[in-house]
């Protein structure tokens, strides 16, 4: 057979690491996809507790996932940190994270605060950029929370990254993050310039919605539901019904 050249040899040995990494990942990806279950069953209950008890919901709707290993390993090279399963696991926070989207963004603290207060839960870190939002503009709740999993071991508390935003801070940063990924090197100057302002509009957008709601709130009920009624009829060409 014939001896495997330098290169072959340097191939075959980064394929095994790799190997490696995969079968680690495997390993503790049961762990992490546990924790994101956790997660978001907790949430999904105090939504809809919260909405027996005021008739709404404060959660608009949840995405989640589970950070790829190219994702991680990335992210370590960029902090100059050990590229492996055991370094990720050590070093990062956000393997397994949650993004809450909710209406206005009272209910973002609504279900932060609910989130934290459970008595298992440890918050290992919180973000607000929504009090302090980013240089560019961006806004978002970040909570780190260590979830508990029980294992046949016993138990392991496992770090949950859940971002919390309204519709409007998620319709900013997804666009900026696809904008931002297609310009090597970073867009130019003006076009983050114009991103911050379109930012800032959304920022008072959001503020405006957060005012309204609570003007809405602050109604009777039926006379929320006259006011709302009425516009949609006179919108679709309708008579509205008679009080
Ligand atoms: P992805 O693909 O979203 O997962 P950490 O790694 O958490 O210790 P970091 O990265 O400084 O430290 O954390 P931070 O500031 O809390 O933000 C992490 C995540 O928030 C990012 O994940 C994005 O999802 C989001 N984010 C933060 N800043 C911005 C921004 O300016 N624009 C947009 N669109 N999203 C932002 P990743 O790791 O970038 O990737």
């Amino acid at each position: 057979m014939n001896p495997l050249t330098g290169t072959e040899e340097k191939m075959l040995r980064m394929t095994e690491e790799f190997q490696r990494m995969v079968d680690e990942f495997l390993a503790v990806q049961c762990r992490y996809q546990a924790a994101i279950r956790q997660v978001q069953t907790r949430l999904e209950i105090l939504d809809d507790e919260f909405s027996l008890r005021v008739k709404r919901n404060p959660i608009h709707s949840m995405q989640n996932r589970l950070k790829t290993i190219q994702s991680m390993m990335d992210k370590l090279r960029r902090r100059s940190l050990p590229v492996s399963m055991a370094s990720a696991v050590e070093n990062l926070t956000d393997i397994a994270g949650i993004r809450v989207i909710c209406s206005y963004i009272q209910d973002i603290y609504i279900v932060a605060d609910a989130i934290t207060a459970q008595d298992d839960i440890r918050v290992i870190r919180v973000r607000d950029y929504i009090r302090e939002p980013k240089p560019n503009g961006y806004r978002s709740l970040h909570l780190v929370l260590g979830v508990p999993v029980y294992l046949r071991d016993g138990r392991v508390t496992v770090p949950v990254e859940v971002q919390i935003r309204t519709i409007a801070m998620d319709f900013w940063a997804t666009l900026e993050h696809n904008l931002r990924y297609k310009v090597h090197g970073g867009v130019p100057q003006e076009i983050s310039d114009e991103l911050l302002q379109t930012a800032r509009d959304i920022a008072a957008l959001d503020e405006r919605m957060q005012h309204i709601h609570d003007r809405v709130e602050g109604l009777e009920p039926a006379a929320a539901g006259e006011q709302l009624q009425m516009p949609l009829d006179a919108a679709v060409g309708r008579e509205a019904p008679a009080p």
